[in-house]
């Protein structure tokens, strides 16, 4: 779990390094007329924060396995408009849901890292394993398709 806690922590030293390199035009500009502008990706990161932030709270007191609402990720980016909003909002929005995360992680004990969730499709994953997905999730992103 520590390795999870300093990605994340240089995750949020890097971000907005790398964004302050970026012109308007780059974090703006779609690829396609569907797909997302990097503030959207980035957009679609604190949207995925919000969502994991309740469901590591959440699976740490509700009965096992803690069913995971799915969210509907093009709904919520639409929604939100990050594409209207600017760049350094995002970037601190973005920075402080995963201080915020960082703070929960740290504090669960280690028996409830092994406390059950149903991802759907009658898979039921650890706490531990969501949480070191919801870094190789970020880390897809972030690596694939904004700093790449
Ligand atoms: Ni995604």
């Amino acid at each position: 779990m520590q390795s999870v806690i300093d990605n994340l922590n240089n995750w949020i030293i890097k971000v907005p390094e790398e964004f302050s390199r970026m012109s308007e035009l780059d974090v703006s500009q779609r690829p396609m007329p569907l797909k997302w502008s990097k503030k959207e990706i980035l957009g679609h990161l604190c949207d995925s924060a919000i969502n994991n932030l309740e469901r590591f709270i959440k699976i740490q007191y509700e009965l096992q396995p803690f069913f995971l609402t799915p969210y509907n990720q093009d709904q919520w980016v639409d929604i939100q408009d990050y594409q209207d909003i600017s760049i350094e909002e995002i970037i601190n929005l973005w920075c402080n849901l995963n201080k915020k995360i960082i703070k929960v992680i740290v504090k669960i004990p280690t028996k409830k890292l092994t406390y059950l969730c149903d991802i759907g499709n009658n898979k039921v994953m650890t706490l531990e394993w969501l949480i070191k997905d919801y870094l190789e999730h970020m880390e897809h992103h972030l690596k694939n398709q904004i700093f790449k």
